[in-house]
């Protein structure tokens, strides 16, 4: 079994954040993701998301592409996580391309897939706030 894993807020889930959890799923047979905490948001990302932390993860248990779902809590857990949950790919949006080759010493195969264009929470937001 090929495990994949992959990391974000996926905060207000839109079609951006399924695609890229649709192609992630496509590089194997389970694909693992750390969703981050409200406090991890908040104090590492400086970000508060809409919905908490159990509200996103209800809704990303609702994907068809997601097979477990993990808390992120901090930047560092990444080595430890591949190990322990014997991942095989760690996946990323283009964004952070780069930032996570470290992870290869894991044997782990990085990819950083396109973002998809036009669309993202912040968008969403500020396009609410406008109505
Ligand atoms: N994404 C995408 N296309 C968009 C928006 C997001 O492909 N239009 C991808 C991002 O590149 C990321 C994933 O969807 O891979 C989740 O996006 P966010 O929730 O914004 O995650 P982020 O805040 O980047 O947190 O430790 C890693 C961090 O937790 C990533």
């Amino acid at each position: 079994m090929k495990r994949v894993i992959t990391y974000g807020t996926f905060d207000l889930l839109h079609y951006g954040h399924i695609y890229l959890l649709k192609r992630a799923r496509e590089l194997g047979d389970h694909l693992i993701v750390g969703l981050s905490t409200d406090e991890f948001n908040s104090v590492e990302k400086g970000k508060k998301s809409y919905f908490t932390y159990e509200e996103r993860r209800e809704l990303l248990m609702g994907v068809r592409y997601v097979d477990q779902i993990i808390p992120e809590t901090c930047w560092k857990q990444k080595r430890e996580d591949v190990r322990r949950y014997h991942c095989d790919v760690f996946v990323m949006g283009d964004d952070w391309q780069g930032k996570f080759d470290y992870l290869k010493d894991e044997g782990v195969e990085v990819i950083y897939l396109p973002r998809t264009p036009e669309i993202s929470t912040t968008m969403i937001k500020e396009e609410l706030t406008e109505l």
